[in-house]
């Protein structure tokens, strides 16, 4: 039995950065995957901020949503964390590689829709893997509308896909920087929520073979040709690895 419940996208990087934390934690957790604009209604009543992001983790009776609330929340209550330093200098800089991160989250997610789009049959199994027979129904025939107010919601337009991709490239050079002067760990000498966030978002374009979703080999046609040249790159290695070291198979809690 466990009091906590998270709740998720299965493809959703946010939500992969709590779900590896709560692993690493060794924290009991059940998670419901929720399907792709179902999930709307759920999450802004259960978010309660007027917002409809995904993840949202239930404590007992509190929710709290948003990826960095959600550790501010277990740091101050299930502490002490292996992942979040204690001492406060080390915690600030795990939190800012994490904020730094955190920050790219929607364009890598706007970069990879942009040519994911031209694969409706990919998308559409995306988003309904985990869904009911009605949610699946609906999302089959509403696809087009979706698709729509995403594109709108998500900004995935030429030129803000352009930016996208610029900013991406910017966390590369850091993280490429990062590992050229021997540091392992992107945060003080040790595994941190910092690598957790890195890794996590940086996965949909890495593709470690560990990650459910993103490991698959069929996505790697949807990727835009530009990041097929990232492959080979320190930053982008560094995620397959520590994938494989420190996160292994990922098990969806359900
Ligand atoms: N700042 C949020 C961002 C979360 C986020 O953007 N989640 C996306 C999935 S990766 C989402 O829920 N999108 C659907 C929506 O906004 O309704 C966090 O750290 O949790």
């Amino acid at each position: 039995m466990t009091d906590l419940t998270l709740y998720t996208f299965a493809m959703s990087h946010y939500s992969e950065k709590i779900r590896w934390v709560l692993d690493a934690e060794g924290l009991p957790y059940r998670e419901v995957i929720l399907t792709p604009a179902f999930h709307m209604l759920p999450a802004r009543r259960m978010g309660g901020r007027g917002q409809t992001t995904l993840p949202i983790l239930q404590a007992g009776g509190e929710h709290i949503q948003d990826s960095t609330r959600i550790l501010e929340w277990l740091a101050a209550n299930r502490a002490p964390l292996k992942t979040l330093p204690a001492d406060a200098a080390a915690r600030a800089e795990a939190m800012a590689v994490e904020e730094r991160f955190d920050a790219i989250g929607k364009d890598v997610a706007r970069f990879l829709y942009w040519t994911g789009f031209d694969h409706p049959g990919q998308i559409k199994d995306l988003w309904t893997r985990h869904a009911t027979p009605l949610q699946r129904a609906v999302i089959q025939l509403g696809y087009p509308l979706i698709k729509l107010g995403f594109q709108r919601k998500l900004r995935i337009n030429a030129r803000d896909v352009a930016r996208a991709q610029q900013r991406i490239e910017a966390e590369l050079d850091w993280l490429d920087a990062r590992l050229a002067t021997g540091h392992r760990w992107l945060a003080g000498d040790a595994f941190s929520v910092a690598d957790i966030t890195a890794a996590a978002l940086l996965a949909p374009i890495a593709r470690p073979s560990q990650h459910p979703v993103y490991g698959e080999e069929s996505f790697a046609a949807t990727l835009p040709p530009v990041a097929r040249t990232w492959q080979a790159r320190p930053a982008l290695q560094w995620v397959r690895q520590l994938y494989a070291e420190q996160r292994g198979a990922v098990r969806f809690k359900t």
